[in-house]
Order: C-alpha cells, then sequence, then structure tokens
C-alpha cells in the first residue's frame, strides 16, 4: 500500500469572479498533524472530493465520514469542498493522485464526465469508491464500487404515499395539480427522484404535473422557484420537493404568497431527505411527508475499505437502508432518536 510521503498541501488556486479563491485538498481537521504521526504505515490515506455544502444533509453526509476517517481509527483524511463545481471535483481528484493517496472517495455531482479522470485514477493504482450519487462511464471498472441511496426508489414511494393518502382523504377521483421543486439538474438524486414520482404519476390520469423546475438543492433558489411557480399557477394542490432545504424555501414563498401548507393547508407537501429540521416543520403542520434520504454512509465505507484492505471483493452497489415519516407517526420520538 503506498504511504502517504509527508504532510504537504497542495493548494489549488482558481480565480473565481476577479477574485483568488483557494480550495484544495487538505488535511481534515482531525488529520494527525506530522509530528504527531507515528509510524506513517499506520495510516491508510482517504482523499474525499465532497460536492459542496448546499443542504443540511450534505453536511450530516461530511460530518459522517469525518467520524470515521480519523487518526484513532487508523485513516489519514484529506478533505475537498467542491463547492457545488464538477470542475473543481476533477481538479481534486488530480491533486489526490498526485498525493498517491491509498482511496479516493468520490460524491460525484452529476452523473456523467469522469471516464477520463478515473481512468487517471486507474492508471495510478488507486481505488475510486462512490458514494451518494451515481455515474454513468463507459468502463465499470472505473470504480470499485458505490454506496448510497436507491433515489428512483424514493420516488415511487413519495408517489405512492400521495396517493395512498389521496385516498384517505376522499381525493381519489378529484384533479390533483401537482408542481415539483427538482434537485440538481443531472444529479442522479433528482433523475431518481423524478422518474421514481413519474412512475407513479403516470398511472393517476387525474394528477396533472403542472410543472417542474430546479432548486439547486439549496433553500435560496427553493424558495425563489417557488415564488415563480405560485404566480404562474393558481392552483396548485401539492408540490414535490426533492431536498428539505428546498422545502424550507419553499414554505417561505408559500406563507409569502398568503397560501397554506401541510395537512391543514391547501397546498400538500412532500419532501426528501428527511433531515431534523424538517421534522420539527413536520411537527408544525408545514410538511405533510418526508423521504429519508440516509447520509451517514461513513461507517458502511469504512468498512468497504477494511475488506479491500483484506485482499476481499466487494458488492459492487451497496444500497443504504432508509424509511420515511409523516404527521400521522410520533414525530417527538422519532427526533429525539434522529442522529442528523
Ligand atoms: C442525495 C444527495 C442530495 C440530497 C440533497 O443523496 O445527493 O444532495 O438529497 C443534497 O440534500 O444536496
Amino acid at each position: 500500500m503506498k504511504r502517504y510521503s509527508g504532510i504537504f498541501v497542495v493548494v489549488l488556486l482558481a480565480c473565481a469572479a476577479g477574485g483568488w479563491m483557494f480550495f484544495g485538498c487538505v488535511p481534515d481537521e482531525k488529520a494527525p498533524s506530522q509530528d504527531t504521526m507515528q509510524d506513517e504505515e499506520d495510516y491508510i490515506v482517504i482523499g474525499l472530493s465532497q460536492i459542496g455544502s448546499e443542504s443540511d444533509w450534505r453536511n450530516a453526509n461530511t460530518g459522517s465520514f469525518r467520524s470515521e476517517f480519523t487518526a484513532e481509527n487508523g485513516y489519514y483524511l484529506l478533505f475537498e469542498d467542491a463547492q457545488q463545481k464538477q470542475e473543481n471535483q476533477l481538479k481534486a481528484v488530480r491533486d489526490l493522485i498526485l498525493q498517491e493517496v491509498d482511496y479516493i472517495i468520490l460524491d460525484p455531482i452529476v452523473e456523467t464526465g469522469w471516464d477520463t479522470v478515473l481512468m487517471e485514477a486507474k492508471d495510478a493504482g488507486i481505488p475510486v469508491i462512490l458514494v451518494d450519487r451515481q455515474i454513468v462511464v463507459e468502463d465499470e471498472d472505473l470504480y470499485t464500487c458505490w454506496v448510497g441511496s436507491d433515489f428512483r426508489e424514493e420516488g415511487r414511494r413519495a408517489g405512492q404515499w400521495l396517493a395512498d393518502y389521496l385516498e384517505s382523504q376522499g381525493r381519489r377521483e378529484e384533479q390533483i395539480r401537482i408542481v415539483t421543486l427538482q434537485g440538481t439538474l443531472d444529479s442522479s438524486a433528482q433523475i431518481g427522484r423524478t422518474m421514481g414520482f413519474q412512475d407513479v404519476l403516470s398511472a393517476h390520469g387525474n394528477w396533472e404535473m403542472l410543472e417542474r423546475r430546479s432548486g439547486e438543492f439549496t433553500q435560496a433558489k427553493g424558495q425563489e422557484v417557488m415564488r415563480d411557480l405560485l404566480q404562474s399557477h393558481k392552483e396548485i394542490d401539492v408540490l414535490i420537493s426533492e431536498n428539505d432545504n428546498m422545502t424550507f424555501g419553499a414554505i417561505e414563498a408559500i406563507e409569502s404568497a398568503g397560501r397554506t401548507c401541510g395537512p391543514d393547508g391547501d397546498i400538500i407537501v412532500i419532501s426528501f431527505d428527511a433531515v431534523r429540521t424538517a421534522i420539527q416543520f413536520m411537527q408544525e403542520g408545514k410538511i405533510n411527508a418526508d423521504f429519508e434520504c440516509n447520509p451517514l454512509l461513513g461507517p458502511k465505507v469504512s468498512k468497504i475499505i477494511e475488506e479491500l484492505e483484506a485482499g476481499e471483493r466487494v458488492e459492487k452497489i451497496q444500497y443504504i437502508e432508509e424509511q420515511y415519516f409523516d404527521t400521522s407517526m410520533d414525530l417527538e420520538k422519532i427526533l429525539e432518536e434522529r442522529t442528523y
């Protein structure tokens, strides 16, 4: 196994909007400093290229990796925040290859554009583990395995929940007008959730998808787009929001427009991620249902690395368990048990 030959940081300078922005693969805050590192042979060096910090989900996901890949656990973590730009991720992966890390963990912001850089990692003999979002590549051998959620199943579950809910409300035959706040376009989370909900929508002739627009998984954009949707469509019965942070923004827009949402409101709100704040909004009666996307991938990935270190084969596709929540449940108890 290649060893990290010294504690150095290669900082990539990128000019952005007239200013100089430092970013690059830097030792994680919990990484051992050179003078505290015992025998470097004791550490497995991990390079993590993370998408950004655009949502509560993302921050929980980063926290899971940071908590797992610590010196106490035998790791040296190099962390890079791509600030939601694929070009930053491509630079970061090349930087990690230069630093001869032992493993690269990549959460790919979008599904395409990875073949060349993954071929470079393969040529350098560095295994790449994909997490969370997926990619489309010519050669599946360019990555060792992928760990994450079944996004299309999340979308289907949301659609089925809506069908059951409308049935329970005596609205089975009613004309239902729906809008969707999509996540980052071409991300597998967006593609899967949109397709999964569409699978159910297409089975309900009385459901109408008025419009789908991207809120880029952020609260600010979600609020802006929802404001526009409310102006464009006077009658909206359901909002499908592909992550909680867009939902938070959408709730602000709905209330600013003098409308209401949730079980007692005029717009049914169905969200994805199920972060703590969203469950609290659900308690306040502003979200009807939330489909969990489990961000706690750290333990599963470190187990994969242990298996690889032991020379074992690992499953190519590894889904993480997840559930959903709605206002019929004991939300207080759920909040007590939630770790993010
Ligand atoms: C899904 C993840 C998405 C979350 C968003 O696995 O990629 O990105 O749903 C996050 O909150 O921004």
